[in-house]
């Protein structure tokens, strides 16, 4: 069936597509300035389809955040506090562990483990931290620390970045999620996270990992002070670090969240632009297997439409995010598993429960006595 594309700029992008070819820059932005989101998303759809057909994947996971003590201070972020902030919070290691127990059932396959750069937890911390957790938990798979938190605890413990992720991952970090990437161009950086890596940092941390034979996830935080460009120009550092180490499972379009933020006054991203980004990215990143449409950030809404606009992943059942929530968002902290499968199925879509690493999960139905 032809479908009839109404902005003239994308009717060579689409000939790409259709050939699976390689988008450039200039195709990259042409997307971004283009209205025309419904051609968009048909686009993103066929490869979405021709990745993954109907299947679209979510896990049962719980986020775990140790601390938000931070001594960062980005203007992009209301979570991270300082320490002498009576609002400040450290948990000890037998709060971390009680709180990966609360609500705990067979079913919980991730805990997501990232927090604020503190001064004082050092990295036998950390890796005592993960260990009690390998021992409650041996069947968890840990996703841990940002690519921010590994460059900090590196240069605290005076070794090397290698060293930092071979002593976690030897203590039971066994992947690491995609946060702290945000725009790669100093020029951004410079106003949203100053005190934070710079993009190269952050680039060259990943590569590390995934040499080390750890898979990442990766992000970009959009709908701030950054445009069409610089956009493009972080998707095309990923996709060439992908072409390398191939260690990137999932790309997360994160959306800004002003509220509580010294950019407060930065109006929140729009469905359209959430809708784009989703798009975009399944276009631009032609070897990163999956795109996540991160409900909480993106709202359960608009995370469903996106289904068809390009995303095969909507993350999980969640229990109980923060960072966002601190940030003004408005949806609910957690999801029931029952509440995800109606989603993805009221969207035509097939669920699959997965692992971290993307492995399907089967269980008898006894082990959903907490969460469902
Ligand atoms: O690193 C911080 C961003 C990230 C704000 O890997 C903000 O599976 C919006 O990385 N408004 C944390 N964003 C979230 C994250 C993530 C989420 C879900 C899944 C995965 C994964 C990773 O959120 C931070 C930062 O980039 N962030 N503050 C804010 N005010």
């Amino acid at each position: 069936m032809e479908v009839f594309i109404e902005d003239p700029r994308l009717r060579p992008i689409r000939e790409k597509v259709e050939a699976g070819q390689r988008l450039s820059h200039d195709d990259g932005v042409a997307l971004y300035r283009s209205s025309d989101i419904l051609a968009i998303g048909y686009l993103a759809n066929i490869v979405r389809e021709r990745l993954h057909g109907d299947i679209t994947y979510f896990n049962v996971n719980r986020h775990i955040n140790p601390t938000d003590v931070c001594v960062a201070s980005c203007r992009l972020c209301a979570f991270g506090k300082q320490k002498r902030d009576p609002n400040s919070y450290t948990m000890s290691l037998e709060q971390v562990w009680e709180t990966a127990g609360i609500g705990y059932s067979e079913a919980v396959t991730e805990f997501h483990i990232v927090g604020g750069l503190h001064p004082e937890l050092s990295l036998d911390w950390f890796c005592q931290m993960l260990r009690g957790l390998k021992e409650r938990f041996p069947q968890v798979h840990l996703k841990a620390f940002t690519m921010v938190e590994i460059g900090y605890l590196a240069k605290r413990a005076h070794i090397s970045i290698r060293q930092t992720l071979e002593q976690l991952r030897d203590a039971g970090m066994d992947s690491l999620p995609g946060g702290g990437a945000e725009i790669f161009r100093d020029s951004v950086r410079r106003v949203i996270c100053d005190h934070k890596l710079t993009g190269d940092e952050w680039l060259e941390t990943a590569r590390t990992a995934h040499e080390l034979g750890l898979h990442s996830n990766c992000t970009m935080l959009y709908g701030h002070i950054e445009n069409d460009d610089d956009r493009v120009d972080h998707l095309e550092h990923l996709r060439a670090l992908q072409d390398d180490t191939a260690g990137f499972q999932t790309f997360i379009p994160l959306a800004f969240h002003p509220d509580n933020t010294a950019l407060h006054h930065i109006d929140k991203t729009t469905g359209f632009l959430d809708l784009k980004n989703i798009s975009v990215a399944r276009l631009m990143l032609d070897n990163i297997p999956h795109i996540k449409a991160y409900w909480i950030m993106m709202t359960p809404k608009i995370a469903q439409i996106a289904l068809r606009f390009g995303a095969d992943d909507i993350d999980g059942t969640v229990t109980e995010e923060k960072i966002y929530h601190d940030a003004g968002a408005t949806t609910s902290q957690n999801m029931r598993r029952g509440d995800l499968l109606q989603l993805i199925r009221k969207a035509g879509r097939e669920p699959l429960e997965r692992d971290t690493l993307y492995r399907p999960v089967t269980r008898s139905e006894t082990a959903f006595t907490v969460l469902v």
